[in-house]
């Protein structure tokens, strides 16, 4: 039977690590302005209610154990006023006995394109990524999720990112 951490292919292609360290990094990312910079503000008034609210519920996973004694770690940035770590994050990935997975929550139409950019370089460093938020979900419900290749859990939306490069 799959580990809730392993993915159909790694199962496939080698036995499933032992993970002791589970670091569940959230980001709620920003946008790019007309030149293709990201905006960030220098301070934030208005904390994000979507990476709170992922937060929370990622804290009661903890708190009930759904995992049993794995070791878990929560992480939120909000990229609308803090510098994103990604280099830092990748690093965090290549720690041993450790499972890192990225969400980028909350992702609006107007902030895909940035989400996107950001999950490609995740991606490109073997990292699991998950993109939810009222654009993924109307997309894939528009797309219609069996013929597009994309998964449809329920909460959040699981897509298959490499092929949609
Ligand atoms: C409240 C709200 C705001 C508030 C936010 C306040 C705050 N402190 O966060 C304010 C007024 C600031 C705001 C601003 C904007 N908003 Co607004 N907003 C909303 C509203 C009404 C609710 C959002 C919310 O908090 N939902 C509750 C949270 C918990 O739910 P959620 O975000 O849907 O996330 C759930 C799932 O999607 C999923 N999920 C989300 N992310 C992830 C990630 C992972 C990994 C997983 C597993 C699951 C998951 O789990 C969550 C819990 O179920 C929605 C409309 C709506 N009814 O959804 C519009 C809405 C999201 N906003 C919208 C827009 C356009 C904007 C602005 C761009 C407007 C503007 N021109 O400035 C800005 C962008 C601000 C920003 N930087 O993101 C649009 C987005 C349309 C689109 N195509 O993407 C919406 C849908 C309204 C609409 N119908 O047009 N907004």
């Amino acid at each position: 039977m799959l580990s809730p951490l392993t993915s159909e292919h790694e199962s496939i292609t080698e036995p499933a690590p032992e993970f002791k360290k589970f670091r569940i990094v959230l980001i709620k990312p920003s946008k790019y302005d007309d030149d293709g910079y990201v905006i960030r503000f220098w301070k934030g008034v208005l904390p994000s209610n979507t990476l709170n609210v992922l937060h929370g519920l990622t804290e009661a996973v903890k708190s009930n154990r759904v995992f049993g004694d794995l070791r878990i770690e929560i992480v939120t940035f909000d990229e609308t006023a803090e510098r994103l770590p990604v280099s830092k994050i990748i690093r965090w990935s290549r720690r041993p006995a450790t499972k890192l997975v990225v969400g980028l929550v909350g992702v609006q139409t107007n902030q895909f394109p940035r989400a996107f950019d950001l999950a490609r370089q995740f991606r490109a460093a073997g990292i699991d990524v998950i993109i939810g938020g009222f654009h993924t979900s109307g997309t894939i419900n528009m797309l219609h999720a069996e013929r597009s290749g994309a998964r449809h859990p329920g909460f959040g939306q699981r897509i298959h990112l490499d092929r949609i490069r």
